[in-house]
């Protein structure tokens, strides 16, 4: 294995964040309250209507540090973000793209910025989540065979399929964030992609690339599609038994990935500290989500499992 796996090998542990302009609703949208990061899919709202509604959001109480620490006491020694989820708002000061959150919302400072760098203050490795396959301002996603129908990409604003050139998108949006994002944070540590449906292995192949000829010891998950990238990402499931490629169950605290203030359905300390052992035991890395809320804050209920789990591996790990 690279040189470049033996940190992440060794950290067992990191914290997975959700957070973006959907963190704001909570979940509710006219009365319903089972929304989450796909607001703007589920909801079914207009480009034009998401973007105003982007640009209320106001982080006031985002404290990126007290976010770092949080993750340092519960023992998780990594931190992956969402930079760009499905909607296509850039959680940090993009030159690629204007639908970021620093310029909708105005914003004062670049969260993602700061959150880099408390991670590099406080020890932690920082990993950014890049929404490589579905992108709901950009025109050119197709939706493709995927099923559920139209279970995919943005059809309100979008809907003639035929003029879909995902290509288009890759070279226009997807490169060069992914370039700004290793180019203007420092170290990144993990690229995190995700829904690579559509993605052809030349795609998946220069995308690569181009991460490798910038920062060689970035670490990428395979969701850059084509069974390329350095490790797996079982998704709230737990393998039966070790593999050889190295893998990384992330996993949610209660049932959504985003904040839903709706849903009390957390998981037991007990349990979250069993997966843990069980994860390690197999030779895997546990990604424990949090979803802040719009205002910039981890929920009480996250922060108290986690301390949990900080707590116990204090007494019983061996950091
Ligand atoms: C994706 C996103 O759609 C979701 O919003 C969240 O960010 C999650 C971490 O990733 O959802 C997935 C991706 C992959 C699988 C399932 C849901 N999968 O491989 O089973």
């Amino acid at each position: 294995a690279a040189k470049r796996m033996e940190w992440w090998k060794e950290a067992k542990f990191g914290m997975f964040i959700h957070w973006g302009a959907y963190s704001k609703a909570g979940g509710e949208w006219n009365g319903e309250t089972n929304h989450h990061e796909w607001l703007m899919f589920t909801a079914k709202i207009p480009l034009a209507e998401f973007t105003e509604y982007a640009k209320t959001f106001d982080p006031k109480d985002f404290d990126p540090d007290a976010w770092v620490t949080i993750a340092k006491n519960a023992g998780m020694k990594y931190l992956i973000i969402t930079t760009k989820h499905h909607d296509g708002i850039a959680m940090y000061d993009s030159k690629v793209s204007d639908h970021n959150i620093v310029k909708l919302a105005g914003l004062e400072k670049d969260p993602i910025r700061q959150l880099a760098e408390a991670c590099r203050k406080q020890g932690l490795k920082f990993g950014v989540y890049y929404s490589l396959g579905r992108d709901w301002e950009d025109p050119d996603v197709p939706t493709g065979k995927h099923q559920p129908a139209g279970w995919r990409s943005n059809l309100v604003d979008y809907p003639n399929e035929k003029d879909k050139v995902f290509n288009r998108y890759f070279k226009r949006k997807a490169l060069p964030q992914v370039r700004e994002l290793l180019t203007n944070y420092g170290q990144i540590d993990v690229m995190w992609f995700d829904t690579p449906e559509l993605i052809s292995p030349e795609e998946s192949k220069e995308m690569l690339e181009m991460i490798r000829s910038i920062q060689p010891n970035c670490i990428v998950n395979q969701r850059v599609g084509n069974d390329l990238g350095d490790y797996g990402t079982p998704e709230q499931t737990i393998p039966p038994e070790a593999s050889n490629l190295p893998w990384e169950t992330c996993m949610t605290l209660n049932g959504h990935w985003a904040w839903n203030k709706a849903d009390d359905n957390w998981k037991s300390a007990g349990s979250l500290i069993r997966n843990l052992v069980d994860i390690a035991s197999k030779g895997g890395n546990y990604l424990l989500n949090v979803g802040p809320t719009g205002d910039g804050v981890i929920p009480q209920p996250s922060v108290e499992r986690l301390e949990a789990i900080g707590d116990w591996l204090k007494v019983n790990g061996e950091a």
